[in-house]
């Protein structure tokens, strides 16, 4: 009885789903499902996902091309992609008429189980995978999703509700978002990224801090200034490479092992984690501090630890080449991450970076220490931004795709060497994303392969 009012409820409001994608099929199926009146728009003449809606919705109205703000005044309520910002026109002038929120604000308000909720400038989809894995080794039912790739909404077409809710969250998904009130939730690090959206690094954060608003439980950083800065200490739960104190999670030293440790309690040994990097362990880290404030015990999280594998295009292992191993980091996607893996890999290394910078301060690229680099292999929109700062370090050498670049590092490598592609930028100039540009390097480096090189 109360389903059929809420149907015909939904029946007389009007929603429109605001840019198509991922975000927007998802937002049409639910909206659909729950019978509410939806139209799309898109300002994009050939929007990704337009043969599935008109396939699978063709009683859905659709107008494509430049947004029309009378059309959209019409709305009770928009769902904005968190690909537009509802900071710039039209909607900016509809903000007083028109409800407008994003995917994850009509997610938590209809979400039946405690959310996770994981941002931060980098690491976010490494954790969001960890912890799930972890929640599983518990023996708990769990569905993941967000800016991970399957869109929140759809975890919701699931009629069995899992017992966590596991969401990686962009600063662009927060920003729409005002109800959530996670269980547990972490912002892993701030730094630049997206610096064509916003105005200032403070308003990145802003947008990040959001994920901390109403939650129950607050992993924080200790070794993060931004992330400590977002609020007062207190009842929060830690994660640092450091000895940690009290319940936080960290690294300790004894006989000259190093182990992940919690307070002084020595849980295994760092070297039983099969990822490397500093940056990974800091998000083992983060994902059994989330763990331990759902209450989950250490024990089968570490296990999980030990069986992760790390995501593709993540510094994952791509050949060994005649001494020459080929990394495949196509998802350092800003300078933050790409200082990581390289920190991360044992040198020396061939670098090739390049794309579109999303106007980042670039100026970080300089500080890398030397001898890391043997050079880089620059590609893409902002190459030569890029050479400003690299050529500081090393030699720097430009192509003009994918092939041409792993033709110049295999010139330029040593036996020994590594050669990683972290391009420290988004992929859209070049590539349709960045699994795109990755698969793309890989492809070049099984020709070399197969070339008997
Ligand atoms: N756009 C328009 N007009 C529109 C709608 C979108 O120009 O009417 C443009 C935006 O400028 C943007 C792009 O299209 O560049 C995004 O739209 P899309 O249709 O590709 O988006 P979705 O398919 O819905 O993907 C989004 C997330 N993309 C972004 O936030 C840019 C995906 O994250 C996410 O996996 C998906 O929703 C499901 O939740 C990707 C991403 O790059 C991985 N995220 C950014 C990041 O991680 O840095 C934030
Ligand atoms: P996100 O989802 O935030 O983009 P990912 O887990 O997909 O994060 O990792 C993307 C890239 O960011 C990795 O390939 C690596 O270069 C870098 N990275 C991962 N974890 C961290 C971290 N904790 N700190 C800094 N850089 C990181």
């Amino acid at each position: 009885m109360a389903a059929t009012m809420a149907a015909m409820q939904n029946k007389n409001r009007y929603v429109i789903v605001v840019g198509l994608g991922k975000t927007g099929l998802s937002c049409v199926r639910f909206l659909d499902q729950q019978g509410f009146r939806v139209s799309v728009v898109d300002n994009r003449l050939s929007p990704p996902g337009l043969d599935v809606l008109q396939r699978d919705f063709p009683h859905i109205e659709v107008k494509l091309g430049e947004f029309d703000e009378d059309y959209l005044r019409d709305a009770d309520e928009l769902i904005v992609s968190p690909g537009l910002s509802v900071n710039d026109p039209p909607f900016i002038d509809l903000l007083d008429d028109v409800q407008l929120g994003g995917d994850i604000e009509w997610f938590v308000r209809q979400a039946k189980a405690p959310i996770v909720a994981i941002t931060g400038s980098n690491g976010k989809s490494t954790v969001t995978t960890m912890i799930g894995k972890m929640i599983e080794a518990c023996e708990h039912t769990v569905a993941v999703g967000g800016n991970i790739g399957t869109p929140a909404l759809d975890l919701l077409l699931n009629k069995n509700v899992p017992d966590y809710y596991v969401l990686e969250l962009s600063s662009f998904q927060l920003e729409t978002t005002e109800s959530l009130r996670a269980e547990t939730a972490v912002v892993l690090n701030v730094s630049e990224d997206h610096m064509d959206r916003y105005d200032s690094l403070m308003a990145y954060a802003c947008a990040k801090r959001k994920a901390y608003v109403n939650a129950r439980h607050r992993i924080v950083n200790r070794d993060d200034v931004v992330v400590r800065s977002m609020f007062e200490e207190g009842d929060s739960i830690g994660f640092t490479l450091d000895a940690p104190r009290d319940e936080d999670f960290g690294i300790r030293h004894k006989d000259d092992v190093a182990y992940i440790a919690q307070g002084n309690i020595l849980l295994m040994p760092v070297s039983e984690f099969p990822l490397l990097g500093e940056h990974q362990l800091a998000n083992a880290l983060a994902a059994l501090a989330i763990g331990y404030s759902l209450g989950l015990p250490v024990q089968p999280m570490c296990e999980a630890l030990k069986h992760f594998n790390g995501l593709a295009h993540r510094c994952e292992h791509v050949a060994t080449i005649n001494g020459v191993t080929w990394i495949n980091d196509s998802k350092g996607t800003n300078v933050g991450a790409t200082l990581a893996a390289i920190k991360g890999l044992p040198g020396p290394m061939v670098l090739i970076a390049g794309g579109q910078s999303k106007g980042a301060e670039l100026s970080d690229l300089s500080k890398i220490e030397t001898g890391k680099l043997r050079g880089s292999i620059l590609i893409g929109e902002d190459a030569s931004l890029l050479a400003g700062y690299l050529s500081q370090v090393a030699m720097v050498q430009f192509a003009c795709d994918m092939h041409d670049a792993v033709a110049k590092a295999e010139q330029l490598a040593q036996v020994g060497d590594q050669v990683l592609l972290s391009p420290a930028c988004a992929s859209f100039d070049m590539y349709k994303n960045f699994e795109h540009r990755g698969d793309c390097f890989v492809e070049a480096v099984k020709e070399l392969q197969l070339n008997g090189n």
